[in-house]
Protein backbone atom coordinates (compact mmCIF):
# COMPACT_ATOMS: atom_id res chain seq x y z
CA UNK A 1 0.00 0.00 0.00
CA UNK A 2 0.75 3.29 -0.89
CA UNK A 3 1.81 5.53 2.31
CA UNK A 4 1.61 9.44 2.54
CA UNK A 5 5.36 11.04 3.17
CA UNK A 6 5.47 12.96 6.18
CA UNK A 7 6.47 16.43 4.78
CA UNK A 8 8.94 19.28 6.52
CA UNK A 9 8.51 21.02 9.10
CA UNK A 10 6.15 18.04 10.66
CA UNK A 11 7.58 17.09 14.27
CA UNK A 12 7.61 13.93 13.76
CA UNK A 13 10.45 14.22 11.62
CA UNK A 14 12.43 15.34 15.15
CA UNK A 15 11.65 11.93 16.72
CA UNK A 16 14.50 9.51 17.53
CA UNK A 17 12.90 5.91 16.37
CA UNK A 18 12.91 3.41 18.05
CA UNK A 19 15.36 -0.66 17.68
CA UNK A 20 12.84 -2.86 15.72
CA UNK A 21 12.32 -6.19 18.16
CA UNK A 22 9.75 -7.98 16.08
CA UNK A 23 11.15 -9.56 12.72
CA UNK A 24 7.29 -10.76 12.13
CA UNK A 25 4.78 -10.38 9.28
CA UNK A 26 4.12 -6.62 10.81
CA UNK A 27 7.89 -5.50 9.77
CA UNK A 28 7.27 -7.00 6.21
CA UNK A 29 4.28 -5.35 5.69
CA UNK A 30 6.13 -2.12 6.87
CA UNK A 31 8.71 -2.65 4.60
CA UNK A 32 6.80 -3.41 1.11
CA UNK A 33 4.42 -0.21 2.07
CA UNK A 34 7.87 1.71 2.16
CA UNK A 35 9.15 -0.13 -1.12
CA UNK A 36 5.74 1.25 -2.98
CA UNK A 37 5.68 4.62 -1.57
CA UNK A 38 9.47 5.37 -2.73
CA UNK A 39 9.02 4.11 -6.05
CA UNK A 40 5.34 5.34 -6.38
CA UNK A 41 6.82 9.08 -5.13
CA UNK A 42 10.17 8.49 -7.04
CA UNK A 43 12.55 8.41 -4.30
CA UNK A 44 16.03 6.36 -3.78
CA UNK A 45 15.60 6.05 -0.29
CA UNK A 46 12.97 6.05 2.46
CA UNK A 47 12.90 5.88 6.50
CA UNK A 48 9.96 4.36 8.04
CA UNK A 49 9.62 8.01 9.94
CA UNK A 50 9.18 9.33 6.71
CA UNK A 51 5.47 7.21 6.44
CA UNK A 52 4.67 7.68 10.18
CA UNK A 53 6.36 4.56 11.71
CA UNK A 54 8.87 5.34 14.35
CA UNK A 55 11.15 2.26 13.61
CA UNK A 56 15.16 1.90 13.24
CA UNK A 57 14.40 0.62 9.36
CA UNK A 58 15.24 1.95 6.21
CA UNK A 59 14.84 0.94 2.59
CA UNK A 60 17.67 2.26 -0.26
CA UNK A 61 17.28 1.32 -4.04
CA UNK A 62 19.61 3.23 -5.64
CA UNK A 63 19.43 3.57 -9.81
CA UNK A 64 21.77 1.65 -12.44
CA UNK A 65 23.14 2.80 -15.19
CA UNK A 66 20.55 2.89 -17.47
CA UNK A 67 18.54 4.85 -14.21
CA UNK A 68 16.48 1.46 -13.42
CA UNK A 69 15.57 0.66 -10.05
CA UNK A 70 15.44 -3.05 -10.31
CA UNK A 71 14.06 -4.66 -6.78
CA UNK A 72 16.82 -6.97 -6.41
CA UNK A 73 19.06 -4.26 -5.97
CA UNK A 74 16.82 -2.98 -3.10
CA UNK A 75 18.40 -3.08 0.48
CA UNK A 76 16.27 -3.14 3.97
CA UNK A 77 18.25 -2.17 6.60
CA UNK A 78 16.72 -2.43 10.14
CA UNK A 79 18.61 -1.62 13.06
CA UNK A 80 21.57 -0.03 11.54
CA UNK A 81 24.85 0.87 13.63
CA UNK A 82 28.00 2.58 12.12
CA UNK A 83 30.56 1.28 12.68
CA UNK A 84 33.47 3.34 11.01
CA UNK A 85 33.48 5.98 8.66
CA UNK A 86 36.30 7.71 6.18
CA UNK A 87 37.00 10.66 4.29
CA UNK A 88 34.66 13.28 3.00
CA UNK A 89 32.74 13.91 -0.06
CA UNK A 90 30.30 16.25 -0.64
CA UNK A 91 26.91 15.63 -2.59
CA UNK A 92 23.70 17.08 -3.77
CA UNK A 93 21.22 15.61 -1.80
CA UNK A 94 17.09 15.66 -2.12
CA UNK A 95 14.52 14.03 0.71
CA UNK A 96 10.80 13.01 0.11
CA UNK A 97 10.16 15.03 3.18
CA UNK A 98 11.62 18.17 1.97
CA UNK A 99 9.83 17.89 -1.82
CA UNK A 100 11.91 20.39 -4.46
CA UNK A 101 15.09 21.08 -2.50
CA UNK A 102 18.46 20.43 -3.10
CA UNK A 103 21.47 21.02 -2.01
CA UNK A 104 25.44 20.34 -1.17
CA UNK A 105 25.59 18.09 1.69
CA UNK A 106 29.34 16.94 3.12
CA UNK A 107 29.29 13.53 4.70
CA UNK A 108 31.81 10.88 5.20
CA UNK A 109 33.05 9.59 1.89
CA UNK A 110 33.51 5.56 3.13
CA UNK A 111 31.02 4.04 5.75
CA UNK A 112 31.29 0.40 7.33
CA UNK A 113 27.82 -0.48 8.55
CA UNK A 114 26.15 -3.22 10.91
CA UNK A 115 22.43 -4.06 10.57
CA UNK A 116 19.83 -6.50 10.36
CA UNK A 117 17.84 -7.80 7.20
CA UNK A 118 13.83 -8.39 7.11
CA UNK A 119 14.19 -11.42 9.03
CA UNK A 120 16.39 -10.39 11.67
CA UNK A 121 19.68 -11.66 9.74
CA UNK A 122 23.03 -9.81 11.06
CA UNK A 123 24.72 -8.04 7.97
CA UNK A 124 27.81 -6.10 7.55
CA UNK A 125 28.30 -3.36 4.63
CA UNK A 126 31.09 -1.20 3.86
CA UNK A 127 30.33 0.86 1.07
CA UNK A 128 30.85 4.45 -0.54
CA UNK A 129 29.99 6.32 -3.01
CA UNK A 130 26.37 7.15 -3.56
CA UNK A 131 25.57 4.33 -1.70
CA UNK A 132 27.46 5.81 1.36
CA UNK A 133 25.60 9.21 1.42
CA UNK A 134 22.25 7.28 1.20
CA UNK A 135 23.28 5.25 4.57
CA UNK A 136 23.98 8.33 6.49
CA UNK A 137 21.26 10.32 4.80
CA UNK A 138 19.05 7.52 5.88
CA UNK A 139 20.64 6.93 8.97
CA UNK A 140 20.43 10.64 10.59
CA UNK A 141 16.19 10.23 10.30
CA UNK A 142 16.14 7.58 12.42
CA UNK A 143 18.07 10.06 14.96
CA UNK A 144 15.36 12.98 13.75
CA UNK A 145 17.75 14.39 11.41
CA UNK A 146 17.24 15.90 7.93
CA UNK A 147 19.73 16.75 5.44
CA UNK A 148 19.01 20.81 5.39
CA UNK A 149 20.17 20.88 9.22
CA UNK A 150 23.43 20.35 7.97
CA UNK A 151 23.69 23.27 5.90
CA UNK A 152 25.21 26.61 6.12
CA UNK A 153 23.55 29.32 8.80
CA UNK A 154 22.95 31.40 5.51
CA UNK A 155 22.11 28.64 3.31
CA UNK A 156 19.39 27.51 5.79
CA UNK A 157 17.82 30.91 6.63
CA UNK A 158 17.52 30.90 2.53
CA UNK A 159 15.61 27.69 2.63
CA UNK A 160 13.81 28.67 5.33
CA UNK A 161 12.52 31.75 3.51
CA UNK A 162 11.75 29.52 0.24
CA UNK A 163 9.85 27.38 1.89
CA UNK A 164 7.47 29.82 4.11
CA UNK A 165 6.94 31.31 0.75
CA UNK A 166 5.86 28.29 -0.99
CA UNK A 167 3.84 27.40 2.16
CA UNK A 168 2.06 30.20 1.18
CA UNK A 169 1.56 29.91 -2.33
CA UNK A 170 0.34 26.59 -2.22
CA UNK A 171 -2.09 28.28 0.92
CA UNK A 172 -3.02 30.66 -1.83
CA UNK A 173 -3.75 28.29 -4.59
CA UNK A 174 -6.08 25.79 -2.25
CA UNK A 175 -7.92 28.72 -0.86
CA UNK A 176 -8.63 30.16 -4.69
CA UNK A 177 -9.91 26.23 -5.51
CA UNK A 178 -11.89 26.07 -2.24
CA UNK A 179 -13.94 29.31 -3.77
CA UNK A 180 -15.07 27.72 -7.21
C1 LIG B 1 21.73 10.67 -2.05
C2 LIG B 1 21.06 11.73 -1.53
C3 LIG B 1 19.89 11.53 -0.81
C4 LIG B 1 19.41 10.26 -0.61
C5 LIG B 1 18.18 10.06 0.19
C6 LIG B 1 17.00 9.64 -0.62
N1 LIG B 1 16.45 10.76 -1.32
C7 LIG B 1 15.41 10.64 -2.17
O1 LIG B 1 14.95 9.55 -2.41
C8 LIG B 1 14.88 11.87 -2.79
C9 LIG B 1 13.87 11.82 -3.63
C10 LIG B 1 13.20 12.98 -4.21
C11 LIG B 1 12.33 12.76 -5.27
C12 LIG B 1 11.63 13.80 -5.84
O2 LIG B 1 10.69 13.58 -6.83
C13 LIG B 1 11.05 13.68 -8.15
O3 LIG B 1 12.14 13.97 -8.49
C14 LIG B 1 9.97 13.37 -9.12
C15 LIG B 1 11.81 15.08 -5.35
O4 LIG B 1 11.16 16.16 -5.99
C16 LIG B 1 9.85 16.40 -5.72
O5 LIG B 1 9.30 15.93 -4.76
C17 LIG B 1 9.14 17.28 -6.65
C18 LIG B 1 12.66 15.31 -4.29
C19 LIG B 1 13.35 14.27 -3.72
C20 LIG B 1 20.10 9.19 -1.13
C21 LIG B 1 21.26 9.40 -1.84
CO1 LIG C 1 15.35 11.87 3.46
Amino acid sequence: MIREVVVYPDKRLKEVSKPVESFDENLHTLLDDMYETMIAKNGIGLAAIQIGVPLRALIINLPDEEGNQPKEALLEVINPVILEKRGSAVYTEGCLSVPEYYDDVERAEWVKVEFQDRYGEKKVIETDGLLAIAFQHEIDHLNGHLFIEKLSILKRKKFEKEWKKRKKATKGAKGARGKG
